[in-house]
């Protein structure tokens, strides 16, 4: 039974360049994921559920456990002395740490502190996404927004906290996926899935069939596809949806699936943000050995950011089933390359 803590530590000595500071930045995650696990699971009894009435800079009613978390996040991150910024969803602009040691450190982290927050006044799943980069600016001067607008191939690490039935932390350095599992008796997260490796084909797909008609014709071909009765390729597949983007992710990264949220007629560059959604569950993806593309064979984590809460449509799962979806996209929608 080895500790997250003590796992940080066992890695950070494997990699010679590594120099404490990226494993004090994951401690600081872990301490604020306890907060926030405590928090939502008394959601109910204290006044922080429901909505706020103030809408974010995507348009959206900010939950109150959002702003408590990331809150809760950034309190942590300035805290520990080694990020000289963050950025989140639910900041409008980055934020800058500016006191003496902060603003000498040489990270920067992206996040959405919690996703899917509205399921949890319906007590569903929720979780935290996280990514980290090396900053570019030079460390003693106030960070600045080209820190945070890096290609997701510049990620240093990345990993997301699901609060379900039990909660768990799964994160990549660029050596493997690993989970932990939090033994709430304790508080302690332990190793409970190392190097977690997706199936390369599955049989669910997750996708809000209640945009159907607004999809592209390669996503609708795709989905009549999983739904064709074929024995041999073990179809129909089946359908799972829970609406919290780490819950579908998790579920999908154990047993083989793939999750869609394409470019619709309303929303034509897709909901999913690059910076602080996509390109971390690309990085945690693509090192559990599957795929996460646009649609159209481009690695979200290749995509050159333009700014900080940009959306881009987001195809991640098995490769085989990417690969799939991608031959009726080039197929049937390639007018929308
Ligand atoms: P829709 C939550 O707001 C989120 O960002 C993801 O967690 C989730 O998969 C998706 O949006 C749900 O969006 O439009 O299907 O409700």
């Amino acid at each position: 039974m080895i500790t997250l803590g003590e796992y940080i530590i066992k890695k950070q000595h494997e990699s010679p360049e590594a120099t404490g500071e990226l494993s004090s930045i994951l401690g600081a995650i872990r301490l604020a994921t306890k907060v926030v696990n405590r928090d939502i699971n008394k959601a109910g009894l204290v006044d922080i559920i429901g909505a706020t009435g103030v809408e974010n800079v995507q348009g959206e009613v900010q939950q109150k456990m959002d702003l408590y978390a990331n809150d809760v996040f950034k309190a942590a991150l300035e805290a520990r002395g080694e990020v000289c910024g963050v950025a989140t969803e639910e900041e409008d602009e980055f934020v800058s740490f500016d006191d003496q040691r902060c603003i000498n450190s040489k990270y920067v982290v992206l996040m959405d502190p919690l996703d899917g927050s509205s399921n949890i006044d319906v007590n569903v799943s929720v979780g935290t996404i996280f990514s980290i980069y090396r900053r570019i600016s030079e460390p003693g001067q106030p960070v600045t927004l080209e820190d945070f607008l890096q290609p997701g191939t510049e990620q240093v690490a990345a990993g997301y906290v699901i609060y379900g039935s039990s909660t768990m932390l799964v994160y990549t350095t660029g050596y493997g996926t690993h989970g932990f599992t939090c033994d709430p008796s304790l508080g302690t997260f332990y190793l409970s899935h190392e190097n977690m490796k997706i199936p390369d084909a599955g049989s669910i797909y997750s996708i809000n069939e209640g945009n159907y008609l607004k999809f592209p014709q390669g996503v609708k071909k795709y989905l009549k596809y999983c739904q064709e009765i074929d024995g041999p390729t073990n179809r129909p597949y089946t359908s799972r949806y829970i609406g919290s983007l780490v819950s579908d992710f998790h579920r999908n990264l154990l047993k083989g699936g793939i999750y869609i949220y394409p470019s619709t007629a309303s929303a034509p560059k897709g909901k999913l943000r690059l910076l602080y959604e996509c390109n971390p569950m690309a990085f945690l993806i693509e090192q559990a050995g599957g795929r996460a593309t646009d649609g159209f064979n481009r690695r979200i984590m290749e995509l050159k950011p333009t700014e900080l809460h940009q959306r881009v449509p987001f195809f991640c799962g098995s490769s085989k089933m990417v690969d799939k979806v991608e031959t009726m996209m080039e197929e049937y929608s390639s007018e929308e390359k």
